[in-house]
C-alpha cells in the first residue's frame, strides 16, 4: 500500500467486477468510435494518474495556507501548482483552480458580481449560447433578468450593434460573451468598449475556446476581461472540471463566492489534475496540437460542405463546425442517431433561427479536439466527412454496420492510450 498513489485496474476487477467491465468497455466505446463531440477531449495518463490518485481523500475546504483541516500540507503544494501554472500560461492576475465545474464557476461570477433581479446580457442560447447564459429553465434565466443577444441573420456572426443598442438601453451590471456552438472569433476588443461605455462588468465564458487560447491559437479574452471562467475538459485537454481568471480587483470576490460562497471542499485530484494539464498546455507540443485542432475543424466543414451541407457563419475559426443539414431532407436528430448507428458520435444542434424544436433541430455540432488528439489530420478529416454524409444519407441498418467497419478500421490506426 506504500506505493499505491493511483488507478489500480487489477484491484478494482478484483472486487467489483461490473464497474471494472463499465471502464473497458468506455474505454473500448472511446477507442472504436469517432469520438466528434466538440467539447470533448481523451486526457493525457499523467492526468488520469493524478484524478485517480489519494488527493481525492482530502477535505481542504479553504486556500492554500488558510485552510478549515489539518493535513493540507501536500494538497496545499497541488494548488500552489495549479494557481502559478494557470497565471504564467495565460497572463492572468489571479486563478481560482477550485470550480467543480463551468457551470459552477458561472454560479459563482453571478454571486460576486451581481444580486438576483439585476440584468445581466448573454448570447442567446438558440444562437449558441449557454444553459447558464440566461436559459429559463436554468438558475440564471429564473433569478437575473437576462437580455440575449445573438448572431446577425446575413452573416451569422455576433451582432455586435444590437449587443451594443440593448446594453445602453438595458444597463447591464455584466455582459457574458462565450458560446457552446459558435465558431467564430469573437472580438473581446469591440466588448470591452461596450462594456466601458455602459459600466458593465466584463465576463467572458470561454469553456470551449481557452484551450485554442492556451496553445496560443486565437487570440486571448484575458487582457481584456474584468473574469474568465472556463471548464478544464475541452480543447484544454484538463481532468473534468472548471477554473477561473481574474483581474487582480475581482480576486478577493471570486474567491469568496467560490469557497464559501457556493462549494464547499474543493476536489483535490482534480485540482492536481489541472495542474498537469496546464504544464502540458506550456509546451510546443500542445502549441502544434491546438492549431491541428483549427486546421482539422477548417477542413471537415470544407468537406462537409463539399458533400451539400451549409457550414453557419461561413466556416470555423475554431475546434468545431455548425453544419446546417436542411439540404439532407434530415433534421439534426435523426443526422444524429444515424450517425450514432454508424460509430460516429456527434450532436444534433440548432442552428441561427432553427425552423426545429431545440430537441429535433436542424443541424450537427463536429468538433475535432479528440480525433486530434489522436493524431488524425486533414485526410482523415476528408474521409470523416464523407462517413457522416453516407450515414446521414440512409435508415438502412446494414448499411449503418458497413459503415461502422469502416470507422473501426479508421479509429484502430490511431490508438487513444498506448498499452
Ligand atoms: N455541454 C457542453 C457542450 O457540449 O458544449 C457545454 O457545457
Amino acid at each position: 500500500m506504500s506505493t499505491y498513489y493511483g488507478p489500480d485496474f487489477d484491484a478494482l476487477s478484483k472486487q467489483d467486477p461490473e464497474i471494472a467491465a463499465v471502464l473497458l468497455s468506455e474505454m473500448t466505446r472511446q477507442q472504436k468510435n469517432l469520438q466528434l463531440i466538440a467539447s470533448e477531449n481523451f486526457t493525457s495518463r499523467a492526468v488520469l494518474a493524478a484524478i485517480g490518485s489519494t488527493l481525492s481523500n482530502k477535505y481542504a475546504e479553504g486556500y492554500p495556507g488558510k485552510r478549515y483541516y489539518g493535513g493540507c500540507e501536500e494538497v496545499d503544494k497541488a494548488e500552489n501548482l495549479a494557481i502559478e501554472r494557470a497565471k504564467s500560461l495565460f497572463g492572468a492576475d489571479h486563478a481560482n483552480v477550485q470550480p467543480h465545474s463551468g457551470a459552477s464557476a458561472n454560479i459563482a461570477i453571478y454571486q460576486a458580481f451581481t444580486k438576483p433581479g439585476d440584468t445581466v446580457m448573454a448570447m442567446s442560447l438558440a444562437h449558441g449560447g449557454h444553459l447558464t447564459h440566461g436559459s429559463p429553465v436554468n438558475f440564471s434565466g429564473k433569478w437575473f433578468n437576462i437580455e440575449s443577444y445573438g448572431v446577425r441573420s446575413d452573416n451569422e456572426l455576433i451582432d455586435y450593434d444590437e449587443l451594443r443598442d440593448k446594453a445602453i438601453a438595458t444597463k447591464p451590471k455584466m455582459i457574458c460573451s462565450g458560446a457552446t456552438a459558435y465558431p467564430s472569433l469573437i472580438d473581446f476588443e469591440k466588448v470591452r468598449a461596450i462594456c466601458d461605455e455602459v459600466g458593465a462588468i466584463m465576463w467572458v465564458d470561454a469553456a470551449h475556446f481557452i484551450g485554442l487560447v492556451a496553445g496560443k491559437a486565437i487570440p486571448s479574452p484575458v487582457p481584456y476581461a474584468d473574469v474568465v471562467s472556463f471548464t478544464t475538459h475541452k480543447v484544454l485537454r484538463g481532468p473534468r472540471g472548471g477554473m477561473i481568471l481574474a483581474k487582480a480587483e475581482h480576486a478577493a470576490a471570486i474567491d469568496k463566492s467560490i469557497f464559501p460562497g457556493m462549494q464547499g471542499g474543493p476536489i483535490m485530484s482534480a485540482v492536481a489534475g489541472k495542474a498537469v494539464a496546464l504544464a502540458e498546455c506550456a509546451t510546443p507540443a500542445y502549441q502544434k496540437y491546438a492549431k491541428d485542432v483549427i486546421v482539422n475543424a477548417q477542413a471537415l466543414a470544407k468537406a462537409l460542405e463539399a458533400e451539400g451541407m451549409r457550414a453557419v457563419s461561413g466556416g470555423t475559426q475554431t475546434h468545431l463546425a455548425l453544419m446546417d443539414i436542411r439540404s439532407t431532407g434530415v433534421t439534426g436528430k435523426v443526422a444524429d442517431e444515424r450517425c450514432g448507428a454508424a460509430g460516429i458520435v456527434m450532436n444534433k444542434n440548432s442552428i441561427p433561427n432553427d425552423p426545429e424544436k431545440p430537441g429535433i433541430t436542424s443541424g450537427i455540432r463536429v468538433g475535432t479536439p479528440s480525433t486530434t488528439t489522436q493524431g488524425m489530420g486533414v485526410e482523415e478529416m476528408k474521409q470523416i466527412a464523407t462517413l457522416i454524409a453516407r450515414a446521414i444519407a440512409t435508415d438502412d441498418a446494414s448499411a449503418h454496420s458497413a459503415i461502422k467497419s469502416e470507422v473501426h478500421a479508421l479509429t484502430s490506426r490511431f490508438p487513444i492510450y498506448q498499452g
